[in-house]
């Protein structure tokens, strides 16, 4: 892979670098993409089906159970290096913020901190009606009782409909006005308000880089690409950037 020596330069020297992950990074730890999760049982919803409030009013079980399974194939998954280098990174940048859209918490246990939850973490469960975090083990089948409300349990995750957490909402804003270089790593740039930030990174003056398998909807405006695997991808530009590094 040829990496710019530009690109170098401003990986080495910037001092404000601002991440942006999607499901693509967490792919080469086993987890499916967002949009390839759908196999079997629900091959006949797309995301935005299930994803959502109403769908979760209208059939909790089987939502219920999309999650369940997801968590079941979270839990015996594990970082890869793509998680590995950003964990290393933040230790580099003085002002390295990562920002996340997934929801499986692979970042935290390969070591970044401070991980912007942008889309919640569906390893964490609140009741639907107060919005109060309970540890109510997630189980099989039905969604459980708040032990509180008896209101239906529901993944502290964002449904599609669903507004960012605000605090998520206002570091992530910050951080994407506030850098040098914006990275997107794994996203497909289809799903707002996260697709806007690299757009918005760049009008203040950002330069924008996308590590991608393939092309996406935010590839035209990158001022850098590189293309391919990011478990791959991420060593190889850490070792160019920082030769000295482990
Ligand atoms: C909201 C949590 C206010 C749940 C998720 C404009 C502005 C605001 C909103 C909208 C708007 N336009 C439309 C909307 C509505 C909607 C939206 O964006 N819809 C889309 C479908 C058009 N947005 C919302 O509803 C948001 N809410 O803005 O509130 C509001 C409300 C109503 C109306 C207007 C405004 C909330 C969105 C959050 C939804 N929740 N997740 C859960 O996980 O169950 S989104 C979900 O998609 C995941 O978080 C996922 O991360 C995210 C994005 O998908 P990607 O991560 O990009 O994954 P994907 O599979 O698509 O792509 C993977 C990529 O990786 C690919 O490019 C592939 O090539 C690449 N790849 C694969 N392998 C590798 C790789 N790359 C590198 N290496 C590899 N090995």
């Amino acid at each position: 892979m040829t990496i710019s020596g530009d690109l170098l330069d401003l990986i080495r020297n910037s001092q404000r670098i601002t991440v942006l992950t999607g499901s693509g990074i967490s792919a080469e730890s086993g987890i499916p993409t967002f949009r390839d999760a759908l196999t079997g049982l629900w091959a006949n919803y797309s995301p935005e089906e299930l994803a959502t409030p109403e769908a979760y009013y209208k059939n909790p079980s089987l939502v219920w159970k999309w999650y369940a399974w997801r968590r079941q194939l979270i839990s015996q998954a594990q970082p890869n290096p793509a998680h590995q280098v950003l964990a290393r990174m933040q230790s580099r940048v003085a002002g390295f913020t990562l920002l996340t859209q997934n929801v499986d918490g692979l970042h935290q246990r390969a070591g970044s901190t401070s991980v912007v939850e942008y889309h919640g973490n569906i390893m964490r469960t609140r009741c639907s009606r107060h919005g109060c975090m309970t540890d109510v083990p997630p189980i099989e089948g039905e969604p459980p009782a708040c032990p509180e409300c008896s209101a239906m349990l529901r993944p502290d995750v964002v449904w599609f409909g669903e507004s960012i957490p605000n605090h998520a909402q206002f570091t992530a804003v910050t951080a994407s006005e506030d850098c040098q270089l914006f990275i997107a790593i794994g996203t497909s740039g289809i799903v707002y308000p996260a697709a806007s930030l690299a757009q918005l990174a760049q009008s203040k003056g950002a330069r924008f880089l996308e590590i991608n398998l393939d092309r996406t909807p935010l590839s035209s405006m990158a001022d850098f690409r590189l293309q391919g695997p990011a478990g791959e991808i991420l060593p190889e530009l850490e070792q160019a950037a920082w030769p000295d590094v482990r």
